[in-house]
């Protein structure tokens, strides 16, 4: 195990540490789902728990530093295991991170099977189910009026060349002025100051907010909400519409209306079992330099002048856990990929019914690459598909159009699909100079290239042409019958020479 070194500053034995570098799937024989239907988990506390009862959460010696040890250690555990941080840099609130780095946890989180989770997802955002307030809440335990960030939270600092401590995992609450509706969505949020915030708000639904409140030259109301369960984080990133609040669809992934309390300096309502809360208002008329920042595409996201957010009061409970997300990991490509292949799915489906499947790709950063699985019915329809899935998002830039018969969560068979089924003369759709992410560095300022494979076979060709070579019984073969008590060492005894 060559890694074991670099990661012996975790406090367990080396056997455990060798563990923790082993898919965790490979020793979690129980599955969360069966016969009784399982309860989705609703508080960030019951996730660790969950997590800790399958081995998939790490407990590292108090102290670790908070400028890119702690970052070092999350990542190289990301996919792996939760990391759970005591006292870092001697903070009193602990750090957690890698929450839900892995598909499958996200299913258990969900209470349902791993392919079940983008119908689960199309549902609840199809039926959000309203929040209900409370009086009083854990999240608002201790209260702080004077601020200083620096000091209260325990931020960490994570790529090389950021430029200095953020939070990264805060759900974002507003309140859209005209008609009084929540969002919710993420934000990097950048330490400027003892109660200054700089946040990157691309232009969607907080955006929209913040500019109606400028126009009239009025502050946004908004609050942070860090150390919240993973249904709610996914929620966060539903493609919805404006004035569609996402706490709901939350909700309804809980299968309850979801307990909120009201903010002590805002109308905002924020979840009321939340570990932490930030409250403040973004400044009208006022951008402040932010970033760099490592983000998703494992790029820096540039500095340039964005929104700035002062802070008001900080909330939190007695014995408070703070979330990081780390840029670029795992929990970072998949909270974004989820949602986007639901809506993805849903969009394509609804003029394509032999759509069956879609996957953003992991070497796509969870953002570019999608998969697309047809029944195809008809010649060239691979390409329409294609000109829906660019259409479904601006980010989707490569489409690969596949079979049935290809799993399309497992890159190599999709490379397989393209090697052994695709024609570039006659498979290869070209879009020039059209919308795409502005993250990404090879597009000038987010324009670009679409390309489109169809790697799926005609639908005339002959039986066997396409026939996949196959050996009876190699699934279900019974190894332990077959190998006998020879050890491959000693082969040639075995056959007698
Ligand atoms: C970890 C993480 C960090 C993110 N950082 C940002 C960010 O800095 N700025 C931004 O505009 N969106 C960011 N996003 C994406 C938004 O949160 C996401 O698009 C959200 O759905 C937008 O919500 P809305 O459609 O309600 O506006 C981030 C997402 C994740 C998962
Ligand atoms: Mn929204």
């Amino acid at each position: 195990m060559v890694h074991v070194r670099n990661v012996i500053r975790v406090e367990s034995s080396m056997t455990d540490i060798r563990r923790a570098v082993q898919p965790a799937a490979n020793q979690v024989p129980e599955r969360a789902y069966g016969d009784n239907t399982p309860q989705p988990i609703r508080s960030l506390r019951d996730w660790l728990d969950h997590l800790a009862a399958r081995e998939r959460l790490v407990v590292t010696k108090p102290g670790t530093s908070l400028r890119f040890e702690l970052a070092a250690i999350a990542k190289r555990l990301d996919g792996l295991r939760a990391t759970l941080f005591p006292r870092p840099d001697g903070h009193p609130i602990p750090v957690v991170s890698g929450l839900v780095s892995d598909r499958g946890w996200m299913a258990e989180a969900m209470g349902v099977e791993p392919a079940e989770v983008l119908t689960r997802f199309q549902d609840a955002t199809l039926n959000p189910i309203a929040w209900r307030e409370t009086a009083s809440a854990p999240a608002q335990e201790v209260v702080h009026r004077e601020i200083d960030l620096a000091r209260l939270l325990p931020l960490p600092v994570h790529n090389e060349h950021d430029s200095g401590p953020y939070v990264t995992a805060g759900l974002m609450i507003t309140r859209n002025p005209r008609t009084g509706k929540q969002n919710v969505s993420i934000h990097r949020c950048q330490l400027s100051g003892p109660n200054r915030l700089g946040v990157l708000l691309l232009p969607r639904h907080a955006h929209m907010f913040f500019e109606m409140a400028e126009q009239g030259g009025r502050p946004l109301e908004a609050a942070i909400v860090v150390g919240i369960d993973p249904l709610t984080l996914l929620a966060s990133q539903a493609i919805a519409a404006i004035d569609v609040d996402e706490l709901e669809i939350a909700g309804a992934l809980h299968r309850r209306p979801l307990p909120v309390v009201k903010c002590l300096t805002s109308e905002l309502r924020v979840p009321a079992e939340a570990e932490i809360v930030i409250e403040g208002r973004f400044l009208p008329g006022l951008r402040e330099p932010e970033g760099p920042f490592g983000e998703f595409p494992q790029y820096y996201g540039e500095r340039a002048d964005h929104h700035v957010m002062e802070i008001d009061a900080v909330t939190h409970r007695k014995d408070a856990i703070f979330h990081t997300i780390v840029g670029g990991g795992l929990e970072h490509l998949l909270l974004g990929a989820i949602p986007r292949e639901a809506t993805l799915l849903a969009h394509l489906q609804r003029s394509f019914p032999n759509v069956r499947d879609v996957h953003l790709a992991r070497g796509g950063v969870c953002r570019y690459h999608l998969y697309v699985q047809i029944a195809k019915r008809q010649e060239g329809e691979a390409k329409n598909v294609m000109m829906g899935a660019f259409a479904g998002h601006y980010d989707v830039k490569h489409v690969i159009v596949v079979d049935e018969d290809v799993d399309i969560h497992n890159p190599a068979e999709v490379e397989w699909a393209v090697a052994t089924r695709f024609q570039a003369d006659r498979d290869l759709v070209i879009v020039p100079e059209s919308q795409g992410s502005k993250l990404d560095p090879s597009t000038r300022d987010g324009v670009g290239a679409k390309m489109g494979l169809d790697a799926t076979k005609p639908l005339n060709a002959d039986d066997m042409r396409f026939k996949r070579i196959r050996v009876p019984g190699e699934e279900s073969v019974d190894l332990t019958k077959a190998i006998g008590p020879v050890p491959g060492q000693s082969w040639r005894k075995a056959i007698g020479d």
